[in-house]
């Protein structure tokens, strides 16, 4: 498979702006770039998807560039978003671009890396408004669907002009890497263009550019991808551990992991068929999730970690705790119920305190039922006292009702 089949057969292509780039992408060698705003101080999974496809291109010879937005964050993408968003602090910015640049090349090292906010910063408002802004008819801005969709909330000046910044960007890398080809999720299609027309009206009509959109992640029951109760799943695992990061992907739907596969790995077409067929024949094996899953985490977090998100996986799993090391506890229990004390307390209370139980009699009940578990041995005991010197490195004391739920006290 070439790489125009190889994206296609992904369902990593939505929009192309020419009929040609098959052929280009196929026989040539081009420098494209992907850019980034520095919303947060951490990559997303969404974002993940997008310097994927940067790497898949990466790897059939084309060369990527880059750009995080230290400046255009400053501005703010009006794209899919239904309201003006809030203004990010050029410290903000600029230290979230830190973090993103720190990802991005974790993901593409060696891909080139360059912050818009240094060109951007130095355009001054005469510059900006005669030698760019006369090149775009007001018409032609607002029949994007970034502005479009937007007159009626209402969009600033600010956003509404950001298609002109992202515009300059491609222009600027074209007249100094000679990049021809911008890549984007399909929210972007709208800048993308506005960026190639910039370059044929400033250099020539027959400037060749070009610009291809991945579709949106869709998931089959119509909830959002990359989204859970707490929020987005981040790739800095200081905000979504290890741990989670697995588990949400282990957690892909029966319906949506072949695409999964297909989009976020570099499994070959046999290989991803091999799960098709292990998911139609035997899918309590789950086999194609655990694929998925340890082959993103290892992508992201490296085989140490992803090691241990599984190590961390099975004693949950069969509740036999007691192996796990701090980190490994720590990674475990970022997200669930927690409690700290700093003396010895009943364990009756614990139970009520932690959410396990709604009352003492309720925590008396499941205690003498059987139900609950600590530190992987079962406690009966209705006046059992949790001490910090019983604890599993003097730290934890992890608690387990039934099965599945789990909470953990803090010792100080
Ligand atoms: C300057 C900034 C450029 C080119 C692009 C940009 C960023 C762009 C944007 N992208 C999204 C983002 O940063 O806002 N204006 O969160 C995001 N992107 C990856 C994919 C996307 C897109 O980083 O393109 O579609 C998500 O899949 O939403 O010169």
């Amino acid at each position: 498979m070439n790489l125009y089949e190889d994206l296609k057969w992904r369902g990593l292509l939505y929009q192309q702006t020419d009929d040609d780039l098959a052929e280009k992408l196929n026989k040539e060698k081009l420098v494209f770039y992907l850019g980034a705003d520095p919303t947060a101080d951490s990559l997303h999974i969404g974002h993940l998807l997008a310097y994927l496809v940067a790497k898949r291109l990466e790897d059939y010879g084309h060369k990527p560039i880059l750009v995080i937005g230290g400046g255009t964050g400053l501005i703010g993408d009006p794209s899919f978003k239904s309201q003006e968003r809030k203004l990010l602090s050029i410290e903000e910015s600029l230290k979230n671009a830190e973090g993103i640049a720190k990802q991005a090349k974790h993901i593409l090292p060696e891909a080139m890396i360059v912050n818009n906010y240094d060109w951007l910063s130095s355009l001054n408002a005469i510059e900006f408004l005669r030698d760019i802004g006369k090149h775009f008819n007001v018409a032609y801005m607002m029949s994007k669907d970034s502005v479009k969709s937007r007159i009626e909330n209402g969009i600033s000046f600010t956003e509404f002009s950001y298609q002109i910044i992202q515009a300059w960007d491609f222009e600027h890398l074209y007249r100094n890497f000679n990049c021809t080809l911008q890549i984007g999720g399909q929210d972007q299609w709208g800048n993308i263009t506005a960026g190639m027309e910039l370059i044929r009206k400033v250099h020539t009509i027959e400037a060749k550019v070009y610009g291809i959109t991945f579709p949106l992640v869709t998931k089959a029951d119509g909830t959002k991808f990359g989204k859970t109760e707490s929020g987005a799943i981040w790739l800095d695992k200081n905000k979504t551990s290890v741990y989670d990061f697995y588990q949400y992907w282990i957690n892909t739907a029966d319906q949506d992991v072949i695409n999964r596969l297909k989009q976020f790995t570099f499994l070959s077409k046999d290989q991803i068929e091999e799960m098709e067929k292990s998911l139609e024949n035997e899918p309590e094996k789950r086999l194609a999730q655990k694929c998925l899953a340890e082959e993103i985490t290892k992508l992201v977090h490296g085989e140490n970690e992803l090691r241990k998100a599984i190590k961390v996986t099975n004693a949950l799993f069969s509740g036999e705790v007691s192996d796990l090391d701090i980190e490994e506890i720590e990674m475990g229990f970022s997200n669930l119920d927690s409690i700290e004390i700093t003396e010895e307390k009943p364990l009756i209370d614990c139970l009520v305190e932690l959410n396990i139980a709604s009352s003492k009699r309720q925590a008396r009940e499941l205690i003498s039922s059987n139900a609950i578990t600590i530190n992987g041995n079962k406690e009966t005991d209705l006046e059992f006292i949790v001490k910090k010197e019983n604890a599993l490195h003097l730290k934890y004391t992890i608690i387990r009702k039934g099965k599945k739920k789990y909470a953990i006290i803090k010792h100080k």
